[in-house]
């Protein structure tokens, strides 16, 4: 059959409302993809969860089908978020999908420009606030309790839902779940549904190991941070809404919560684009501490069958790369300046 996307998909297992009424841009269903050169450096069965290979370049357009779908099907007209860049990209665009308005919220300067360009394009109405994502979250918690504008952030029980169905497509091509689950862990709705996920499908448990940016790692920290910051934008949260539910299922699965410094997610990038996959700085800290963790001899990834979840596109903060190097040389459009400088 025909790919419908995720809700028609795995209808059975998401609880959505009667009055769902389902907006799809054929999300979900992203390769798995094996890493024979990480499988070589580190042992074990190694496969990248490509989720920037969603219809917005993000894992949240997993949670956000839910979510508009059910908004759009009770009515609402109008659904606002806050983000740190993603999820405002993936709201404006199911949002325009429905035929919704669209408003986002975002600290201002800190959105990687695909993000912001994205939620542009989309037709969001954007606007930066003085302060961090936490400060943005309050703000829409506040107007949607006041107002009949619908919350699309990871508090609303339906992204949880929708998400969950990444943990079924793993199982479904893996067969069962993996040993270890490698994430990056922000506002902690991604490691919370992921956890649900795989307790719902009965197709095995794994550990999970969550990552946060050591300048923004609250759970690791074990109080909020006030001033987070990190180089992986997407995960520049100091208050995670489901903190609690995040350190319950890396808890719960044998797994923990650890916080890497801003070298090592970029270091990890590199790998990852080493061998083909580029994602953006925050879709690497899931690689990070698991190289962390088998550096520190922690954790033996021989005989492990181990997913990382790489959650967005590099596509997302192209700056990051281009900012570091020099612009590309220039030379004259003639054979002979082109075979002097390659080398033939
Ligand atoms: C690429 O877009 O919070 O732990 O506002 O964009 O479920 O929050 C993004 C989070 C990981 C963390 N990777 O997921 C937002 C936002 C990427 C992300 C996370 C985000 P959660």
């Amino acid at each position: 059959m025909t790919y419908q996307g995720l809700i028609s998909r795995y209808k059975q297992y998401l609880e959505l409302p009667e009055h769902t009424q389902i907006i799809s841009l054929l999300e979900g269903n992203t390769p798995l993809i094996p890493m024979p050169r990480l499988e070589e450096e580190f042992g074990g069965e190694i496969f990248v969860k490509y989720e920037g290979l969603n219809p917005t370049g993000s894992f949240k357009d997993r949670g956000m089908t839910a979510a508009i779908s059910e908004a759009a099907g009770r009515g609402a007209k109008t659904v606002i978020c806050a983000s740190t860049g993603n999820t405002a990209a993936s709201a404006a665009a199911y949002a325009a999908r429905a035929g919704l308005r669209s408003i986002v919220l975002i600290p201002e300067g800190k959105v990687a420009v695909g993000k912001l360009a994205g939620a542009i394009a989309y037709g969001a109405e954007v606007i930066q606030i003085q302060g961090s994502f936490d400060d943005a979250l309050s703000l829409v918690v506040e107007i949607t309790q006041k107002t009949p504008i619908a919350l699309v952030n990871s508090i609303n029980p339906y992204r949880i839902e929708g998400q969950k169905t990444s943990s079924f497509e793993i199982c479904d091509v893996l067969g069962s779940a993996p040993d270890w689950l490698c994430l990056p862990v922000g506002n902690a709705g991604n490691i919370t549904s992921y956890w649900a996920g795989f307790k719902q499908y009965g197709k095995g448990l794994p550990q999970i190991l969550g990552v946060q940016a050591a300048g923004s790692a609250p759970l690791v920290l074990g109080h909020p941070v006030e001033k987070p910051e990190t180089v992986a934008t997407a995960i520049r949260i100091g208050k995670p809404a489901r903190g609690e539910q995040a350190l319950e299922a890396a808890q719960q699965s044998g797994g923990k919560i650890i916080a890497v410094s801003d070298e090592e997610i970029l270091s990890a990038q590199r790998m990852l684009a080493s061998e083909g996959v580029w994602v953006e700085p925050a879709s690497a800290a899931g690689l990070a501490g698991l190289v962390a963790e088998t550096a520190s001899g922690t954790f033996e990834a021989k005989g492990k069958k181990i997913v990382v979840v790489c959650t967005g596109h590099g596509m997302k903060d192209p700056s990051i790369i281009t900012e570091s190097f020099n612009a590309p040389q220039v030379i004259p459009a003639k054979y002979e300046a082109l075979v002097d400088l390659v080398g033939a």
